[in-house]
């Protein structure tokens, strides 16, 4: 049964006209298969023709890349899939197996225009359009990053009893990018039964193969991975339909992924501005006498047996269908702010869950419960992260959980930040809930484009929650130097469709990882080491969860407010008590989206605000804490709000060097005394 990311029985896609047939495990003869491939391969050069007509005159939006000359490798690739149950990401120059797995020429044209009915509500522009509820993900245009999602939907697929391949595309420059290395280690060291497909057609914008790689063929890659590659004749869609049907076959058996370039072709320029005259014209000349279209419109006649008056009827049915598409596209409105919701947040998500108590809890233990608790009550829920398995993770907070539930639910990944975080991103599209631990914060700038850019605007793009949790144990204290001491919330404040958690107690611990894993959007929980196993507490939750997403006030306080982030928390509320000032200390929490409100309440009460953070000064949050509260109620501030923040260094090692740029509860008292130096 094919489900959707939430689990809903999600029906087949209606029967794709033509194509139906030749969907694995059926396959076509050659005598039936060139008909079929050369109406797709004709549907897909006109549409792309007109796309770029369409461009010219000031219509589609943004610029137009289009699959001329890729077309027989694009049609066989796609024709063994099925819709709603293999895991796809095709490219730029992938129209035709994006007609072919589903999408209907007037939703495309609509996209391309940008207009009223677009695809992506015209948040989104051109190609980066798919199909999330089908399983097909609509690229991004970082090259090289969607291969992990087909790598993570498809494991999912699979781990739910779900007999689906996944195919996913990439060109000859995307090769080079560090992603593709990642994402086909990762599947065949998990065994995911994955296609790789190189449309290698000699050029990446204007640069040459030459001076891309110097192996001979890319397929050569595979052995570092120890599975089968080859390289074909990507203008021959039959070569490219019964391998993709051959190797379909043996991945059922072995599940391993393959590799497969195909030697394709670009026959027009990178994009709509590109004259390519860079290309040599005896080279083009060359490549126009292998255009895949004509040669297949010869084989649909010689061996698919279809006469010429057959021929030109279906081109000519091509020709309306596609006419009457771009009549209707023109016709539709523009889109406007009022009804385009313009939000970068799924809602959803259940309110209320199993209550929870414990007494005497460490953070770090919190951590553990926390994911106990959620492994225990949702099957979805899957553990992944370096080291999290056997050794219980850095940090001792998954120890015992992989005994407790199995090594299909808590795994040890690869050490490849980036491609983990796509694989994730993937599965949470189809049938799981993961939960992605970065062994220390720090290692997240490895997976800054998938954080920060596909997660992020997973939901603006494709309308489809991304529900994912991801784990960050940061700060410094620990004598870990510049590499394994950072916290990064500031960093990660700048991706919008990105919530930030960053709790300082037991309690807090415990509510922000139910609270980020239940949520639809990707969450992110900051857990300082230090805290890990030096603070403990008791955790009393209700079970409550829209309640968890507020700023906690630990103390009442009529002189100052002061807000602290993380482990400041805690030098903040010490300081607070040795002082003779009556101080509210606050901890927003949620960091993103910041409820400023209550921060603004407080301090219209107290009249002055000491923002406490570890960062650097101007690599945190607090900056912008203070902007927020000084436009919100200047008049009332009775001094300047203050910042006690590290400098804006790289944390040094040594205790000396890291105790004297790390704020303390020293350093808060004198920062006390001095904004409330006017009383
Ligand atoms: C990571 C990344 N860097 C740069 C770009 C800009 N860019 C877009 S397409 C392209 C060329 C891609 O070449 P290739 O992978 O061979 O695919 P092709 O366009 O030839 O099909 C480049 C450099 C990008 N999209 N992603
Ligand atoms: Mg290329």
């Amino acid at each position: 049964m094919v489900t959707t990311a939430d689990g809903r029985a999600a029906p087949l896609p209606p029967f794709v006209q033509g194509a139906a047939d030749g969907r694995y495990p059926n396959r076509l003869q050659r005598e039936a298969f060139y008909p079929v491939a050369y109406r797709w391969m004709r549907f897909s050069r006109r549409m792309d023709e007109r796309l770029f007509e369409l461009f010219q005159k000031g219509y589609a939006k943004g610029t137009v890349t289009t699959g001329i000359g890729n077309e027989a490798t694009s049609v066989g690739l796609a024709m063994p899939l099925r819709a709603g149950l293999d895991v796809v990401s095709v490219l730029h120059r992938d129209l035709a197996s994006h007609l072919i797995l589903g999408a209907k020429p007037y939703d495309i044209f609509c996209q391309y225009l940008a207009n009223a009915e677009s695809l992506t509500h015209a948040r989104e522009g051109n190609c980066h359009y798919g199909n999330v509820h089908l399983r097909r993900f609509p690229m991004i245009s970082h090259l090289g990053k969607m291969l992990s999602l087909v790598v993570g939907g498809t494991w999912s697929a699979r781990r739910a009893g779900q007999a689906a391949f996944g195919l996913t595309v990439i060109g000859d420059g995307g090769t080079s990018n560090g992603e593709f290395h990642e994402s086909l280690n990762v599947a065949s060291v998990l065994r995911v039964p994955v296609i790789f497909l190189i449309e290698n057609n000699h050029y990446a914008f204007s640069t040459p193969t030459s001076a891309q790689y110097r192996c001979r063929r890319l397929s050569d890659r595979a052995a570092g991975y120890a599975i089968e590659g080859a390289t074909i004749d990507g203008t021959d869609p039959w070569q490219v339909y019964s391998t993709i049907c051959d190797w379909l076959e043996a991945m059922d058996e072995d599940r391993m992924p393959r590799l497969l370039e195909c030697d394709t072709l670009r026959l027009q320029g990178h994009a709509a501005y590109d004259k390519a005259t860079y290309v040599d014209p005896a080279q083009l000349e060359a490549w126009q006498a292998r255009d895949p279209l004509p040669k297949t419109r010869l084989l649909a006649a010689e061996i698919g047996g279809l006469g010429q008056s057959q021929i030109a009827a279906i081109e000519a049915e091509i020709d309306d269908e596609i006419e009457e598409a771009v009549k209707r596209a023109i016709a539709v409105g523009r889109p406007s702010p009022t009804n385009v919701p313009m939000t970068a947040y799924a809602r959803g998500g259940p309110a209320r869950v199993k209550a929870y108590r414990a007494s005497r809890v460490k953070n770090g233990d919190a951590v553990n419960r926390a994911l106990d608790y959620l492994l225990e009550s949702d099957p979805r829920a899957v553990l992944l992260g370096l080291d999290i398995g056997v050794y219980g993770s850095a940090f001792k907070t998954c120890k015992g959980l992989l005994e407790r539930h199995g090594a299909e639910r808590v795994i040890d990944m690869p050490l490849c930040e980036s491609a983990g975080i796509g694989f994730a991103l993937g599965a949470s599209q189809v049938a799981s809930r993961p939960i992605y631990e970065f062994q220390f914060a720090d290692f997240g700038t490895e997976a800054c484009t998938q954080v920060g850019l596909n997660c992020g605007t997973w939901f603006f793009r494709s309308g489809h929650e991304a529900p994912l949790l991801l784990r960050l144990p940061c700060g410094g204290g620990v004598t870990m130097g510049a590499f394994h001491s950072g916290e990064f919330e500031g960093l990660w404040s700048r991706f919008s469709g990105l919530k930030l958690l960053y709790p300082a107690t037991a309690q807090e611990t415990f509510e922000a990882i139910l609270a980020g894993y239940f949520d639809p959007n990707p969450c992110l929980v900051f857990e300082h080491k230090l805290l890990y196993w030096s603070k403990s507490g008791e955790i009393d939750f209700d079970g409550d969860l829209a309640s968890v997403w507020r700023p906690r006030t630990y103390c009442q306080g009529d002189d100052l407010t002061i807000v602290a982030l993380g482990a400041m928390v805690h030098e903040s509320l010490q300081a607070a008590a040795k002082s003779e000032r009556s101080i509210e200390v606050i901890n927003p929490f949620v960091l993103q989206p910041l409820a400023i409100a209550p921060i603004v309440e407080s301090v219209r009460k107290t009249g002055r605000l000491l923002v406490v953070q570890e960062s650097g000064e101007t690599q945190g949050l607090g900056d912008r804490i203070i902007s927020l509260v000084s436009q919100r109620c200047h008049h009332r501030l009775k001094s300047p709000p203050r910042l006690v923040s590290a400098p804006d260094l790289p944390v040094p090692f040594a205790p000396e060097l890291e105790g004297q740029t790390r704020p303390g509860w020293e350093k808060i008292d004198l920062a006390i005394e001095e904004t409330c130096w006017d009383d």
